[in-house]
């Protein structure tokens, strides 16, 4: 007999609604949900073989130990055992910044999983925070909490009213229409107002997918977006383009970008980023002069060391052309809880990193410290650390210096499905449930989803018998450490008190839990159609919830800034600026002539995914994409072999020859040469491709977000 489950994808951000087909406790089958009214268009073949993630022949599927070379399969008992006396150890030794965590992209899709870890994190009482935002959305945290008041304050896309689209380092085609906002089947949405006579401008230095559809393709240098946005800023502000009532009425501090503006060059500008000046004219007065229009940025204008400025001059142009809570432009979804209260209440305490001094962001350190941070000795080195959910080897700089600092730990502790690269020197393996089997409410996407939507995760299947969510590890380890969790004195006897009574009274839903904060949220959360929302409305929605139209006038009510004002001229942004325009004009650093750019793969997670059969058939792994002109300078044909480097490593891979690059940069696709070990049966590990942040430095960042130039770096091409 089989059942139908109705829940949502928790991959990414575009959480398509699916239908789960189930025989006994295995997944059979999974498609589009489309009863869910928001959110099942984007469903894509990651979502349709995620059953395949859960019955992963080298799934971890209970607690691990490393016993000389080999893993041993123990009680979790053993584990939570061993592993709190060895904190304890670290933290007696030498404090609580001894004991550090790394968390990946993944926990961001369970509420319970950061709650709880920061609860952790709360009770150890360590600043050795590491979290993916370095190589993801910090610049994005660092410019909401400068102009709108909150990190997490992100606008979401209005794409059914918008005329003109000014996409900038993105590539929804392939990526779908999220980070850090959720507009399910975004792309297609945005291809249908094409259609309607609305304009396309995609910003890349690749003719991506998303670019080939476009009106207008700007083939930025990489990097250079700030410079290419400032002259944007530069020619709506010096024509007279700007929103009146918007630059005097919600923003403060154009004065200060009509200066800065009046010190940067057209000219100059257009040569930093290598577009023609009369392109550039030309896009920025069809955007100002549009009715209805927004800007876009993404991964490709944050992952560099200019990324936060550029980030700003995105939002900057929203602001200044009045596109900030208007049709077509970009809102501010209220959503069924605060979530910028939720975000504020699980705040950090300021904090400056040993080593280089730099301030937390979005509560955590630089993935780009981590190394130094493991292996100089000192009071606050890390000698034990948890990798939650994340693959930091592969997804940050630099991942040799990484993997060699991980190798120095007194204990390393993954908690994940697989064994992978950056678990290799694991001391302990722990086993994660994946989102098919579990519940979850994200409330702290709740502002980010373009309408008001509200959807209760159900599980669709019950996790093996020994493998446990993230929240419950990290609450028997709080337990076992005796270190008050949250930082809260008495929480722990109040959890043991929970849990004694739910054995008692054999009911576990007394035990406290993520349930009891998902039940909170809710009931203290924002009224519905003047009603506060019930929990069995929740669930009574197994398709997801739309709760109400999208609705405009809610952004300068949700501004955090302290005169409810955006600020468009922040002095640390103004500051950069000045610096990037003394700077030379870019030039490739002798000896490593081209410049290093990204891709997404449809059918990869970032670094995960590239190992399962069902999507990727034929193993392939990665090529390096170079320009026909490049390559014939290099003799290099397609499908040779050829060696790229920088001075930080080096990569052997076939080469690809397309004029979907500009000449002078090559591409190779991020997440691939994660190798997935074998703790269980002892076989080889498999791998696919190359890792190309090998070859970014991880030491030059962007003071501002602390991203290295992930997607921007120079190197060396030639046949191996
Ligand atoms: N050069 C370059 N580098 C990049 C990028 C780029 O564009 N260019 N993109 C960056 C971006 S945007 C991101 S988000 C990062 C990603 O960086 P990371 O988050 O560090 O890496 P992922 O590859 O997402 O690895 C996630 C890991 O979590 C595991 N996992 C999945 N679900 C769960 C779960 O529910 N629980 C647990 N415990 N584990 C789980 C997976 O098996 C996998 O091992 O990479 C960044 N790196
Ligand atoms: N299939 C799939 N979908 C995903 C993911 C995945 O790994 N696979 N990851 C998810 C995650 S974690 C995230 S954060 C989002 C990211 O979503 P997006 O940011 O849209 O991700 P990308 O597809 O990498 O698009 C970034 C684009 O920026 C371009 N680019 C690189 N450098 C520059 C530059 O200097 N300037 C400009 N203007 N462009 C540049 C790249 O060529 C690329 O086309 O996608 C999510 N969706
Ligand atoms: S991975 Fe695919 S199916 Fe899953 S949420 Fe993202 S776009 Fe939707
Ligand atoms: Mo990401």
């Amino acid at each position: 007999m089989s059942r139908t489950v109705h829940t949502f994808c928790r991959y990414c951000l575009a959480a398509c609604g699916v239908e789960v087909t189930v025989e006994g406790n295995r997944v059979v089958k999974i498609s589009a949900d489309k009863q869910n009214p928001h959110s099942w268009q984007d469903f894509c073949a990651k979502g349709r073989t995620a059953h395949q993630v859960v019955e992963h022949p080298r799934r971890i599927v209970a607690p691990m130990k490393r016993v000389g070379d080999r893993y041993v399969e123990t009680s979790w008992d053993e584990a939570i055992d061993d592993i709190a006396a060895r904190l304890n150890a670290a933290i007696d030794a030498d404090g609580p910044d001894a004991v550090g965590a790394y968390y990946g992209n993944p926990a961001g899709y369970s509420s319970s999983n950061l709650m709880f870890m920061n609860g952790w994190l709360d009770a150890v009482g360590t600043f050795n925070r590491y979290a993916v935002g370095s190589v993801d959305q910090n610049a994005m945290h660092v410019v909401a909490e400068k102009m709108y008041g909150s990190a997490l304050l992100a606008p979401v896309s209005d794409v059914d009213n918008c005329d003109f689209f000014l996409l900038i380092g993105a590539n929804p085609a392939v990526s779908a229409w999220n980070w850090l906002e959720s507009v399910p089947g975004g792309w297609r949405r945005a291809l249908a107002r094409q259609q309607q006579g609305a304009t396309l401008v995609v910003v890349d230095p690749l003719r991506t997918e998303s670019a080939g559809k476009a009106d207008v393709h700007v083939a930025v240098r990489p990097g250079q977006d700030w410079a290419l946005l400032l002259a944007m800023v530069k020619v709506i502000l010096d024509g007279g383009l700007e929103h009146r009532g918007d630059c005097s009425d919600l923003a403060v501090g154009v004065d200060r970008l009509r200066t800065l503006v009046a010190e940067a060059d057209l000219d100059d500008l257009a040569m930093r980023c290598d577009v023609a000046r009369t392109q550039i004219v030309d896009v920025a007065t069809a955007f100002a002069t549009s009715p209805r229009a927004m800007a876009v940025t993404r991964t490709g204008v944050s992952l560099h060391l200019a990324g936060t400025v550029a980030e700003w001059l995105g939002h900057v142009l929203n602001v200044i052309t009045g596109r900030m809570d208007r049709p077509g432009g970009r809102r501010f979804e209220p959503g069924y809880v605060d979530a910028l209260r939720l975000a504020e209440l699980a705040g950090t305490k300021p904090h400056t990193s040993r080593l280089r001094g730099r301030p937390l962001v979005a509560g955590a350190h630089a993935l780009s410290e981590l190394p130094d941070e493991i292996t100089t000795p000192g009071r606050g080195q890390i000698r034990a650390l948890i990798v939650n959910s994340g693959n930091p080897v592969i997804s940050g700089p630099d991942g040799a210096k990484l993997d060699h600092a991980l190798s120095q730990l007194d204990l390393l502790v993954a908690i994940d499905f697989v064994q992978r690269e950056s678990h290799r020197h694991a001391h302990w393996l722990l086993p994660a449930v994946h989102w098919l089997e579990r519940d979850d409410l994200l409330a702290f996407t709740s502002s980010l989803h373009d309408e008001p939507y509200l959807h209760y995760g159900v599980r669709a299947v019950d996790p093996p018998a020994q493998a446990r969510q993230e929240w419950r590890i990290f609450v028997d380890l709080a337990l076992a450490m005796n270190r008050p969790l949250f930082g809260v004195p008495g929480l722990n006897r109040f959890v043991r008190a929970s849990r004694r009574l739910a054995r008692l009274t054999r009911r576990p839903g007394l035990e406290f839990g993520p349930r009891w904060v998902d039940r909170l949220i809710v009931a203290t959360g924002r009224k519905v159609n003047g009603r506060r929302i019930r929990w069995r409305d929740v669930l009574g929605h197994p398709h997801g919830w739309v709760l109400g139209p999208r609705e405009f006038g809610h952004f300068r009510e949700a501004l955090r800034t302290p005169d409810k004002l955006v600020h468009v001229a922040p002095p640390e942004f103004l500051a950069r600026a000045r610096e990037l325009l003394a700077e030379p004009v870019p030039q490739p650093p002798s000896g490593y002539p081209f410049q290093l750019a990204n891709r997404r793969n449809r059918h990869s997670m970032n670094s995960w995914l590239n190992d399962l059969p069902g999507l990727h058939p034929s193993g392939k792994g990665s090529e390096v994409v170079i320009h026909p002109d490049d390559a014939a300078r290099l003799g290099i044909r397609d499908g040779d072999r050829v060696r790229v480097s920088s001075p930080v490593g080096a990569v052997e891979l076939g080469a690809s020859v397309s004029d979907q690059p500009r000449p002078g940069v090559v591409v190779i696709d991020h997440g691939w040469g994660s190798r997935v070990f074998d703790p269980r049966g002892g076989a080889d590990p498999q791998g696919y491709g190359v890792n190309r942040n090998l070859l970014v430095d991880g030491d030059p960042v962007d003071p501002l977000s602390q991203t290295a130039a992930l997607n921007s770096s120079y190197v060396a091409v030639t046949r191996a």
